[in-house]
């Protein structure tokens, strides 16, 4: 079947059982892929016949398909002329494992971050309205999404301004763990409803009682009663009242009933639709179906047994979530506070040892950074655990909740600096930026795992105002220095010297070392300095001034934006002295997706590359 699909149009002129045959081998194509580059395979598995059937209605250029986050939309790329190109997923120069418009005229919004299909959804609504463009908007988004908080107000906008515009509810039941929040409650109540059930049992049970030659033509009739009766009796009024059509719970893997109802949606109702479909998370894999938080993004996987292929050393996250669970058995007024990424962060053991004081809050980094205000407002130590691509969207609350009011929350910012495979969207390089201008607030990066570790500890005694503590992802090396006590706001001179200082803030300080004894080997004569600085801000002023006296050049390395970040700081420091700073880190682009070797060559910034700048400099 797969071979037979050019174009989406293909597609459409399939009958069911060849759809349902077409996402069989959909389905075996993603996983055959995937186990080799990894990535988003349970959300993609879950979605396939979904996505089938709406490209089986609809016509994804006219009409627009916005999915939202984007790692379920496998099929759809698969489906989308870029099967040919499949085998390239998340890998430099290969597709993305997001939507991009960039990447395909399909993709009509790009996507990453989570519960902006609505909002986006509903300006091209308008958009095409104003502009007399054909054509239905539909937005695609999981039950993990709709927790977020952009997803509420687009709603309630959508809802109020009674607009040609879908929703599909993709409801499995699941974020990255199990959903939470009262929303998730009420939808899974929608399916367990008790008149909703006893009412399908009667009719199926009449249904199956009935002699041969009407059976056929009365399923067809029930199913339509079974529907209305759905939407007369289960307690669907949130959607209804927020002004929209209800239509379901929809089997979402029963290819003809989905065919059915959306092409219901499509030419017999208009106005703001909300169609409620239920899908297993992992459909058609067994290891992804019984475990799929794991499955939800992993690297590369053995497809028999469903195992991690490769060796895993302790991460950051590890390393965090046990540092916190130590802490928090000594001190009581900790709290953690996760976004739904309970795993990622590496809180599952702080959330089973710790239940009272931990908080999954759903998709919703504003709420979690105010939530914790709250908490510290009354003596709590809050720890907030988020990615650092996502606190982007909370720093308004940082700023005016947290800062302003020196509230000593600490924030864990995980997967800084460039992330690899999952690209533009993810890369957590504006961090040390965005937060560099924010009065009050403490800033640091760790170089090893011995001194995140005393980050941990000291930014749990220090109560004068917020910390931030940014690591990034993947392994962290213990080192043997004696010298990882941290104290407030002073650099780690590592090695002593004269002339010239390197610098490298947090995991860049493995570039700098790198870079350092290159140095020492090329220029035998120069003794350079080797500053590991811990701390964005506060600046260790009196250390600079020092500085002042004894060096001449300063190279700076980090994994943030070149703007706003470490470099520009020290570069502020200094504008008005003789002392010249060279600064190395991201450039002011949007780096692609990849592993990060690739990507810090495809930016110049290997130790290489930046020793060969330095080297130019320094002659
Ligand atoms: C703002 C933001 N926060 C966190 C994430 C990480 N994340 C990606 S997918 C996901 C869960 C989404 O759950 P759901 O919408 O139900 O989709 P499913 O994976 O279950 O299909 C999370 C938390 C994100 N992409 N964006």
């Amino acid at each position: 079947m797969l071979e037979k699909i050019k174009t989406p149009k293909d597609v459409k002129k399939l009958s069911i059982a060849e759809l349902e045959k077409l996402a069989e081998e959909v389905r075996q194509r993603i996983i055959k892929v995937t186990a080799k580059t990894g990535g988003h395979v349970a959300p993609s598995l879950g979605a396939t016949d979904l996505t089938i059937a709406l490209l089986k209605i609809f016509n994804p250029l006219k009409d627009k398909i916005i999915w939202d986050v984007g790692h379920q939309s496998y099929a759809f790329k698969i489906l989308t002329e870029r099967n040919d190109r499949f085998e390239t997923l998340r890998q430099f120069k290969g597709i993305s494992g997001f939507n991009n418009i960039f990447e395909s005229k399909y993709d009509a919004f790009g996507v990453g971050h989570a519960s902006t299909s609505i909002s986006a959804a509903l300006g091209i609504t308008i958009a095409k309205e104003m502009t007399n463009k054909k054509g239905r908007v539909i937005a695609v988004i999981g039950d993990g999404a709709l927790s977020g908080g952009m997803a509420f107000e687009a709603l309630n906008h959508a809802g109020h301004l009674q607009k040609e515009i879908i929703i599909i509810l993709n409801d499995n039941n699941m974020s990255i763990s199990k959903s939470v929040g009262a929303l998730q409650a009420y939808l899974t109540n929608i399916l367990v409803s008790r008149s909703y059930n006893v009412m399908k049992n009667l009719i199926w049970d009449f249904v199956q009682h009935l002699p041969h030659r009407v059976r056929r033509r009365i399923i067809l009739s029930a199913r339509k009663l079974e529907e209305n009766m759905i939407n007369t009796l289960a307690p669907n009024i949130i959607f209804e009242d927020l002004g929209f059509k209800y239509v379901g719970p929809i089997d979402g893997h029963n290819m003809p009933r989905l065919v059915r109802i959306f092409n219901k949606v499509k030419h017999n109702m208009t106005g703001p639709i909300f169609v409620h479909v239920v899908t297993k998370k992992g459909k058609g894999y067994e290891h992804a179906e019984v475990d799929s938080p794991r499955f939800h993004g992993l690297g590369p996987y053995e497809i028999e047994t469903g195992k991690s292929v490769g060796k895993k050393r302790a991460s950051y996250s590890e390393i965090f979530g046990s540092t916190l669970c130590e802490i928090a058995r000594e001190n009581k007024n900790i709290v953690a506070i996760t976004a739904a990424m309970t795993d990622g962060t590496g809180l599952t053991g702080y959330a089973k040892e710790f239940p009272d004081r931990f908080f999954d809050v759903g998709i919703a980094e504003q709420h979690a950074v105010t939530f914790a205000g709250g908490l510290a407002i009354q003596g709590l130590k809050p720890f907030v655990a988020i990615y650092s691509t996502f606190l982007q969207r909370a720093l308004d609350q940082v700023l005016h909740d947290i800062s302003l009011q020196k509230l000593p929350v600490v924030f864990c910012l995980d997967r800084a600096g460039l992330v690899g495979e999952d690209g533009a969207t993810h890369h957590g390089v504006f961090d040390l930026s965005y937060l560099n201008l924010i009065p009050d607030l403490v800033v640091m990066a760790p170089a090893n795992a011995n001194e995140f570790k005393d980050m941990l500890r000291f930014a749990a005694n220090y109560n004068e105002g917020p910390v931030v503590i940014r690591y990034p992802r993947g392994s962290a090396k213990f080192n043997n220095s004696e010298n990882n006590s941290i104290r407030f706001g002073k650099y780690d001179v590592v090695k002593p010297g004269e002339k010239v200082a390197i610098m490298g803030i947090g995991k860049a300080f493995e570039d700098a070392e790198i870079i350092y004894n290159k140095i020492k080997k090329d220029f035998p004569k120069l003794k350079p300095y080797l500053l590991n600085p811990r701390f964005l801000k506060p600046m260790d002023t009196e250390f600079l001034k020092e500085l002042t006296k004894k060096v001449k050049t300063i190279f700076t390395i980090e994994d943030n934006a070149l703007i706003g970040g470490f470099g520009s700081s020290i570069k502020n420091y200094f504008a008005n002295s003789d002392i010249k700073v060279y600064s190395f880190g991201i450039p002011d682009q949007f780096v692609p997706h990849g592993e990060i070797t690739d990507l810090k060559n495809f930016i110049e910034t290997t130790p290489e590359q930046i020793f060969e700048k330095i080297k130019a400099i320094l002659k």
